[in-house]
């Protein structure tokens, strides 16, 4: 996963980009270890064995272009990614809900372009030779612009699965992933849990954190933080906070193997099948797929050991169509 983190100069994105990696000084893309609390809840009940998490790339980007300086670059660039970070400074009192706006109408005006050049050459196109597939591209593309132009980003667009595919190609930023994280500052940290600051919308989601505050707390020493953060009255730490929003922003859940040596967590599109998820971890488990046996995360945890918990009947055997829910613990019986 490509994350890119941009906003304009002085919001913190450095700041985030330092709480999210730990990133030596100087550098500006880092690959960092997801720290998931339920992995490491599960290495508690299997300390033998080695632990895997996911792993995120992030790229602290240089600021937006201000003061009417031309934006297309920079936001190609941002295509490049699989979600953008939008940092937000609301510490010297800047309306983030202001700034969603404005970088949401950005994303738009930038799609418009990309549609009325596509749109121009697919007449052209047309007036050549008449092909059913080009009209109906033709169609679509007429469509989301109009959706676009009545200020509709492309993510909430009403897209079959076909549609979706043939849009991809074009990297459409208004149908991009974004994070807002709101730069809060010293500003009461009441504001990160209240809900005050939260939007959650398909694909788009934001959440508060205090930039300079978290990121010394993340530099202090595992054992001595609890006693910061209640003097702070924070619950998380950002790094988890953000990262739990990330997953969801993009549409994703998590489910968890418990193997012979390893404990590993995974990514899949919610509402994902069974099989398929088992492809994620090996084709060879896809094509020869027979059962999954699934226990939740909670009730692993309530019974305390995978033994009891199939000794008590709470394994659960799922066909191939089971849809995989968040925090599942999966085992996949196939053949080879
Ligand atoms: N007071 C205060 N300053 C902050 C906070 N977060 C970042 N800063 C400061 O704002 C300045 C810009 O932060 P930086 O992360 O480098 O911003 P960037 O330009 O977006 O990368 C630095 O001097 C930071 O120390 C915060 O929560 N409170
Ligand atoms: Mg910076």
């Amino acid at each position: 996963m490509k994350i890119y983190i941009t906003g304009s100069q002085g919001a913190g994105k450095t700041t985030l980009f330092r709480i999210l990696t730990s990133a030596v000084e100087g550098s500006n893309i880092w690959i960092s270890e997801v720290n998931d609390g339920r992995l490491n809840s599960l290495s508690k009940i299997y300390p033998e064995k080695k632990i895997t998490k996911l792993k995120f790339e992030y790229h602290d980007l240089p600021p937006l272009p201000e003061g009417g300086k031309p934006l297309s670059h920079y936001f190609d660039n941002l295509k490049l990614s699989d979600l953008v970070i939008f940092v937000i400074k609301n510490f010297n009192g800047d309306d983030p809900f202001q700034n969603i706006k404005s970088f949401e109408e950005e994303l738009r005006i930038m799609d418009l372009s990309t549609l009325e050049t596509s749109i121009s050459n697919l007449e052209r196109d047309l007036k050549k030779a008449k092909t059913q597939e080009k009209e109906r591209e033709y169609e679509l593309l007429i469509r989301i612009k109009r959706e676009v132009e009545d200020g509709k980003p492309i993510r909430e667009i009403q897209l079959t699965s076909d549609e979706v595919k043939f849009i991809r190609g074009f990297a459409f930023l208004s149908f991009k992933s974004v994070l807002y994280a709101i730069n809060i500052g010293e500003d009461k940290t009441e504001k990160i849990y209240d809900g005050s600051l939260s939007i959650k919308k398909k694909r788009l989601i934001s959440v508060p954190f205090s930039g300079k505050l978290e990121l010394e707390i993340s530099q202090i020493e595992p054992e001595g933080r609890e006693e910061f953060m209640k003097e702070w009255k924070l619950r998380d730490l950002a790094k988890e906070r953000i990262e739990i929003a990330l997953v969801e922003c993009m549409g994703m859940i998590t489910f968890y193997t418990v193997g012979k040596d390893e404990i590993r967590s995974w990514l899949i599109p919610s509402e994902t099948k069974v099989l398929k998820a088992a492809g994620t971890i090996h084709s060879d488990m896809e094509k020869g797929f027979i059962r999954a046996e699934v226990i939740s995360f909670e009730e692993l945890m309530k019974i305390g050991s995978l033994k009891e918990a199939k000794e008590h009947g709470l394994v659960r055997i799922e066909g191939k169509d089971y849809i995989v829910k968040d925090g599942d613990i999966l085992y996949i019986r196939f053949t080879s």
